[in-house]
């Protein structure tokens, strides 16, 4: 497949088109540039991207699979990138490949994506923006990313979305406190899961407060069940048109858009550095801050003039 069919296979939803294009992303072909300019600005645009993080084990694959479901009931094309390598949506995205949920693999109509962290998460956030939009491209409306929310690290890759969902559960222990730590400030709504035990009642009143502090909602779900899951997607699609309407939809994608910018450029000036630092051996003695303030501003130099 040549670059001008795989940009017209995108257009007509060919999963091994868009397979492809997301393939050239990942392996940082320079060719993928003529493909990701000629995308469809419009879809992209318009296409509403939902995050779901949140601790390990609180539920994101069972929700995201049933909001999936919800999705196809209202005969919308869904997109989904699990950026969870523990996830069972991936089948532990061991090979980094097309994923599946089970009951959703025959579908055309829904392209999940797993994508490894690979350790590298600047990396990742580059290559997310662009695969979202080209699943975007192919009419996949609305995207759902999976992200595994326990670091300050992970919060970045959460930005991509237009609307995060933080999904909790009872008994993830000293994870909430994590969770309040880090996550909290990007929430757009709060989900406590599993609300089929009675300890998700005490953690929906803890959450309400903080909840109620930033303007935001507290929803129940019972993933395994499919309950609360309509009323979810609803709420996020409600979010996303009201921020739509504020303009605030566009400043984030604005801000992200930026991000994916630096990562891009590190990412491309990366083996630059790696050679200015092997032509400076004989400082390896100092302290490795000390060189890297050499090496940045002799590299600042030649930059800036
Ligand atoms: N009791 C109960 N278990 C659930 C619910 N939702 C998910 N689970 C279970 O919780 C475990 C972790 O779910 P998973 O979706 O993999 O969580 P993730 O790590 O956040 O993606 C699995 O064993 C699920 O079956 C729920 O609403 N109630
Ligand atoms: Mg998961």
């Amino acid at each position: 497949m040549n670059i001008e069919q795989i940009i017209k296979g995108i257009k007509e939803r060919s999963p091994r088109a868009i397979a492809r294009a997301i393939t050239m992303v990942e392996n940082g072909d320079v060719l993928v540039e003529d493909l990701l300019s000629s995308l469809d600005k419009e879809a992209i645009d318009s296409t509403m991207v939902f995050g779901i993080t949140g601790p390990p084990g609180a539920g994101k694959s069972t929700l995201t699979g049933k909001i999936v479901g919800y999705c196809r009931k209202l005969g919308k094309r869904v997109g989904v990138i699990a950026v969870d390598p523990s996830s069972p949506l991936s089948g532990g995205a061991i090979h980094g490949d097309r994923i599946r949920m089970m009951e959703h693999s025959l579908d055309m109509d829904v392209v999940i994506r797993s994508m490894a962290t690979r350790g590298r998460l600047g990396g990742l956030c580059a290559s997310a923006g662009a695969v979202c939009r080209i699943l975007a491209s192919s009419g996949c409306n609305p995207i759902i990313i999976e992200t595994v929310g326990v670091g300050q690290s992970e919060i970045d890759i959460v930005k991509i979305a237009d609307v995060t969902a933080l999904v909790s559960a009872p008994g993830l222990g000293d994870d909430i406190q994590a969770l309040k730590a880090g996550l909290m400030e990007v929430a757009d709504v709060m989900v406590v899961n599993k609300a089929d035990k009675p300890e998700a009642q005490m953690l929906a009143v803890e959450l309400n407060e903080i909840a109620r502090e930033k303007g935001t909602e507290v929803i129940l779900t019972i993933a395994s069940e499919g309950k609360g899951v309509d009323k979810l997607y609803h709420v996020m699609e409600k979010i996303y048109l009201e921020n739509e309407k504020k303009g605030i939809k566009q400043q984030k994608r604005i801000e992200y858009r930026k991000k994916e910018i630096t990562d891009w450029v590190i990412e491309m000036i990366r083996s630059d550095i790696e050679k200015k630092i092997d032509s400076i051996d004989t400082d390896l003695d100092k302290d490795p801050r000390v060189v890297a303030s050499k090496v940045a501003s002799e590299l600042k130099d030649v930059l800036l003039n």
